[in-house]
């Protein structure tokens, strides 16, 4: 098969939710070595960018949405060991404190970003989703983390993102841990309305933003 046509493949059985199917092209792609960040960038989330249009325009339910989704964290689940192991670099680049903020259960890209700033040598400590902003504070404070790094996939949570920078700076704890957003509905602009000390559309982008932000 083709690597386009590999790649439409994963697209179609995200879209159509076909975990066994995802899960077999995942380890596939690992068997046949295939440049992974290239299979999921290319092929698992174009799919699910697209069952989130289909549901937008009213195609697909939310049971789908689910189905879909289950199936692209089982493929992205079978894929994270093995981009961790491609780690390049044994010292670390840094210490980050990663998380989706609260009220948002959206965990698929912060788990992709997560994954792929440890393979690049940072120490990444993940609090997982819908975590309350105080934890992230904490956590950082404990590991002395050079980054925290917020996730946020509604327009209502994106809200969280500023919120913590008002709590770094009621702490007094504001340029001590720098801040890196991310997210579907975020952008530079809100980055820099609120504050954020850097922005990355994508998992791969959040590696040389994170790298400059922590050299600073
Ligand atoms: C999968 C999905 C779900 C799954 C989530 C499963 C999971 N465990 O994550 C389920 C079905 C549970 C779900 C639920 C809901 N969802 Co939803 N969901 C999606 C969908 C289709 C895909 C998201 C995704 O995983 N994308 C793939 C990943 C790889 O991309 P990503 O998350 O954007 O991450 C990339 C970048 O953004 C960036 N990035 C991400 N985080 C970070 C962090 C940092 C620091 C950096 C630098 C970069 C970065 O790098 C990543 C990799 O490249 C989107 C549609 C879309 N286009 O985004 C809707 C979407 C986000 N959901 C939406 C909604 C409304 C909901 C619900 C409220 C639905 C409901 N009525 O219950 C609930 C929310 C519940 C809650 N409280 O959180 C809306 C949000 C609308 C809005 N403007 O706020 C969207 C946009 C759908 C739509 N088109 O309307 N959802």
């Amino acid at each position: 098969m083709k690597n386009e046509e590999f790649l439409n493949k994963v697209k179609k059985e995200i879209i159509e939710g076909n975990k066994d199917e995802a899960v077999q092209l995942a380890q596939r792609a690992i068997a046949e070595k295939m440049d992974l960040t290239e299979v999921i960038e290319k092929g698992f989330i174009p799919g699910i960018k697209k069952v989130g249009q289909l549901w937008e325009e009213g195609e697909y339910f939310l049971p789908e949405l689910i189905r879909s989704a289950e199936c692209m964290k089982a493929a992205m689940e079978i894929m994270q060991p093995e981009l961790e192991k491609a780690q390049i670099d044994v010292r670390s680049a840094g210490k980050i404190v990663i998380g989706t903020v609260e009220g948002d259960i959206h965990d698929i890209g912060k788990n992709l970003v997560a994954s792929i700033l440890s393979a690049n040598g940072f120490d990444v400590v993940d609090l997982g989703a819908d975590v309350k902003l105080e934890t992230f504070i904490e956590k950082a404070e404990e590991v002395n983390a050079n980054l925290i790094c917020l996730s946020a996939l509604l327009t209502t949570t994106m809200t969280g993102q500023k919120k913590l920078i008002e709590l770094l700076k009621v702490k007094d704890l504001y340029g001590r841990f720098k801040v890196m957003v991310g997210g579907a509905p975020v952008n530079q602009k809100w980055a820099d309305d609120i504050g954020a000390d850097g922005y990355s559309e994508n998992a791969l982008a959040a590696v040389s933003t994170a790298k400059k932000l922590v050299e600073k």
